[in-house]
């Protein structure tokens, strides 16, 4: 059974059941050495080391952290998702010295990483985002739940961009660039593309879709019969406002919903119900406030079903 959490006190993952994911390996940066630099269209280009990062104070930023999976499978769900609590500052901070020029509309962000990928060789991690939404919305972290960054997560910096898909956040961060448009590099313009709902062309995978993840019971649990209790999590780019459950295949019923936290962090949902000796089958569906659901199938974030054997009486 789940430790209650209160809805004001965010819930973390264990740094060692948050999942990794790399595209051409984890590059060994040794921090003395290491620096980041922004440049492009700016006033006053820097080069900063961690000692002038750390000077410019440290901030929080509890945060869930989703995978968007494969990107040659934009439509099948791997539910790989986390919370953390990051550490760093934000990237405002260093536009703020580094001025933008008026002409700039990107930011640009290139990992230290390097390699092969998908028969591609050569390759730099970048990916891109428009200025007014990088300067609102990303943050540079060094810390991790409280440790500094693991190798594997972006040692020793790595950029955040709550509410969007993990593929955004640049580790082993080493350059931004303020530029007049789009970065052309494999990882932008190529991969992590995807057609969304209502749409005919292509977007960059960015904000994240509305879901949610059975937490316990786990899939294939048995459980004692009786009143069982529910609970999953819940996100979007905006508050989950409801969350159905149904079991085997009957009626959406409405869990309770834990509130939205001040930041971007995932909602608990719950619902104790009794549950009749045998296998079951449940499910759960987020709605969000602007009225998206997810899906029942064929999709990304189409709804989760676990299932469990009920034992006893
Ligand atoms: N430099 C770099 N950054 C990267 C990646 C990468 O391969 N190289 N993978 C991205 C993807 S697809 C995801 S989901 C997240 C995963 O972060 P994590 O491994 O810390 O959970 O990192 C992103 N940042
Ligand atoms: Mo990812």
């Amino acid at each position: 059974m789940m430790t209650r959490v209160p809805a004001s006190e965010p819930d973390f993952t264990p740094l060692d059941d948050v999942f990794v994911r790399k595209h051409m390996g984890v590059p060994d940066l040794d921090v003395t050495d290491w620096t980041l630099v922004v440049e492009g269209l700016v006033e006053r280009p820097l080069r900063l080391d961690m000692d002038a990062l750390l000077a410019l104070g440290t901030h929080r930023l509890p945060a869930f952290h989703e995978c968007f999976g494969s990107p040659f499978a934009p439509d099948v769900p791997t539910r790989a998702v986390a919370q953390v609590e990051w550490a760093g500052v934000p990237l405002a901070a260093l536009l703020d010295r580094a001025a933008p020029r008026a002409a700039a509309r990107h930011v640009w962000f290139e990992g230290a990483d390097t390699g092969s990928f998908h028969g591609q060789d050569g390759l730099t991690y970048v990916k891109d985002l428009p200025l007014g939404v990088a300067r609102r919305d990303v943050f540079l972290a060094h810390r991790m739940n409280g440790e500094p960054l693991r190798a594997q997560h972006g040692f020793p910096l790595r950029a955040v961009v709550p509410r969007m898909f993990g593929t955004n956040s640049v580790k082993w961060l080493t350059r931004i660039v303020l530029a007049d448009r789009r970065a052309d590099n494999v990882f932008t313009t190529q991969f992590y593309n995807r057609v969304l709902p209502g749409e005919t062309s292509l977007s960059p995978v960015r904000e994240v879709d509305v879901s949610s993840k059975w937490f316990t019971p786990d899939d294939g649990e048995e459980l004692a019969a009786g009143n069982v209790e529910l609970s999953g999590r819940a996100w979007s780019t905006t508050e989950v406002v409801a969350v159905g459950i149904s079991v085997d295949g009957g009626p959406w019923e409405a869990a309770v919903v834990d509130p939205p936290g001040s930041g971007p962090t995932w909602q608990r949902f719950t619902l104790t119900r009794e549950l009749a000796p045998g296998p079951h089958r449940i499910r759960c569906r987020a709605r969000d406030l602007a009225g998206r659901v997810q899906p029942l199938a064929g999709a990304r974030n189409a709804v989760h079903e676990v299932g469990v054997g009920v034992v006893g009486d």
